[in-house]
């Protein structure tokens, strides 16, 4: 047996084997099978005892070189291995620190948002509350308790959204008085702002969603007046102390008697200009007394309470007071619009 030749052997395997290894446990495999306690240079060891006794010092210094050899190999290699793997980390990690950053966008207030929070400002200031409700309701909630008869207009499928026989999304915020009403005694002082439905074809002044704030009075002697001087105070908050208030009689079923209110123009001051199609007025909300019927139905006494409401559409609103002339960018969300405010 010539164990000097076997160590040949062993290292030139070795070293072939070495330039396939491409991992770290691949490594250690490789240390194991060489180096190990059963391995080969181990073998060359235990064979130690069957070559002649004048050999065996040679054997072991070759032996010894050999596994010197090795180690120093696969620790070369380890490191190899090491700075390749780090390599690979960095260059996924790399940061590039001149591009630019991700800019957080700031949000804006919605131009509806921001008509809604002024006027429940005023009416905070007033000391009125600010009522919700809910955007389905009963027939009895939306049209009934308003004393808006069967036959009404208002009833038909061509003006309001179905949900099924009873129930529909509300045409109005009344309904949310109405609940106040059945909900609390008087005194009532409410604002009820909110999204309302009607069956309409979306054009530059009309779409089936839209928005309104109701307000509601109600406590013993409250009078046409209360609701003139209420007005003019909205009025004055909204467009300023120049412009005059004009009422005009109406009709709606939940009011008697009922007015259409009047601001002289913003643009023209009341002169005539294409706005007001030359009128010289804008009108801009719908108030009463509230009907008799309204009260009782909601179990309040006609004899010895009364009050007045009024309806603001809060989308004409906000398109007069920014000068929008088109009710479609409200709800496009287009932010080219919405950043301007
Ligand atoms: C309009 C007209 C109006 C009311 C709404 C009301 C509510 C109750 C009782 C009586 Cl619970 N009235 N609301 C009254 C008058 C007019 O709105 O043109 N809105 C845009």
């Amino acid at each position: 047996m010539d164990l000097l030749d076997d160590l040949k052997k062993i290292e030139k395997e070795a070293e072939a084997e070495l330039k396939e290894v491409a991992s770290l446990d691949q490594l250690e495999e490789m240390r194991i099978k060489y180096l190990g306690k059963k391995g080969a240079i181990q073998s060359v060891f235990s064979k130690m005892g069957q070559i002649d006794a004048d050999q065996r010092p040679v054997v072991g210094k070759e032996a010894n070189i050999l596994k010197g050899k090795i180690q120093s190999w696969l620790g070369e290699h380890k490191e190899r291995l090491e700075k390749e793997a780090a390599q690979k980390r960095f260059q996924a990690e790399k940061i590039d620190v001149s591009l630019p950053g991700s800019k957080v966008e700031a949000g804006r207030s919605h131009p509806l948002s921001l008509v809604t929070k002024e006027l429940e400002d005023i009416f905070i200031g007033l000391g009125f509350d600010i009522a919700e409700g809910p955007e389905v309701e009963s027939e009895y909630y939306n049209f009934e308790a308003l004393n808006i008869p069967a036959h009404h207009p208002a009833r038909d499928l061509q003006d309001t959204l179905y949900i099924d026989d009873h129930y529909l999304l509300r045409t109005h915020t009344s309904p949310v008085q109405v609940r106040t009403m059945e909900a609390q005694e008087p005194p009532v002082r409410i604002i009820a702002p909110g999204r309302v439905y009607r069956s309409d074809e979306l054009d530059a002044s009309h779409s089936p969603i839209f928005h309104q704030t109701e307000g509601l009075v109600i406590d013993k002697e409250i009078s046409f007046s209360d609701l003139k001087g209420t007005i003019e105070l909205i009025v004055e908050a909204l467009f300023g102390k120049d412009r005059d208030v004009r009422f005009r009689p109406s009709y709606f079923p939940f009011t008697e008697p009922s007015a259409e209110v009047d601001v002289s123009c913003i643009v023209c001051g009341g002169e005539g200009c294409p706005l007001c199609s030359r009128t010289g007025w804008l009108e801009i909300m719908g108030a009463g007394m509230v009907h008799p019927n309204v009260l009782e139905m909601s179990g309040y006494d006609s004899d010895v309470y009364s009050g007045f409401a009024f309806g603001v559409g809060l989308d004409r609103l906000a398109l007069l007071k920014y000068g929008i002339d088109d009710i479609r960018v409200l709800y496009e969300n287009d932010k080219r619009f919405l950043h301007q405010f």
